[in-house]
């Protein structure tokens, strides 16, 4: 009786499948899964949709941001250029960084898609270069410690596009 006893156990167990649930090599595993998943775990950035096209303009100009907050700035280029005849990117310059110091020192950066390794440190967040139809992401925290008032300048890093207009300002409230 036993014996069927137990097969009979393991056939509805194989079926259903709850014999997953029994096993201690698998506790870990199942039970790290939903933390990771859990909603209101993760924090979930404010996103901002930032155009350009062939015409030398950021849809944004101005982002007003908290303190500490982590925003999700998205990319998107609308034109029809390659990134090599007329890329766009969106590169966000920390507090007190010079803009055309930054940008001057990228037009030697090809090889680097126009960011400059000697100037890293003066960049807070940054996307890809981006050709037409191509979209890139950045998820960055504002610093804490930025006082409010103050601004960061954001620019577009491919040759002459920065004097063409493509700049913007991070205000933080
Ligand atoms: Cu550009």
């Amino acid at each position: 009786m036993r014996m069927y006893f137990g097969i009979g156990l393991a056939v509805i167990l194989a079926l259903c499948g709850c014999g997953r649930d029994l096993g201690p090599a698998d506790s870990p595993a199942e039970a790290a899964a939903p933390v990771v998943a859990a909603p209101g775990t993760l924090e979930v950035p404010r996103e901002i949709r930032v155009e350009v096209g062939d015409g030398m303009k950021f849809s944004v100009t101005r982002i007003e941001a908290a303190a500490g907050e982590t925003l999700r700035v998205v990319l998107i280029n609308k034109g029809s250029a390659p990134k090599e005849a007329m890329g766009h990117n969106w590169i966000l310059l920390r507090p007190g960084a010079d803009a055309t110091a930054y940008a001057q020192a990228a037009v030697g950066a090809r090889a680097t898609d126009y960011l400059p390794e000697a100037r890293a440190a003066d960049v807070l967040a940054h996307t890809k270069l981006l050709g037409g139809g191509a979209r890139d992401a950045v998820v960055f925290t504002v610093p804490p410690d930025a006082a409010p008032g103050s601004e960061m300048v954001y620019l577009c890093t491919f040759p002459a596009h920065l004097q063409l207009g493509m700049r913007g300002v991070l205000a933080v409230r």
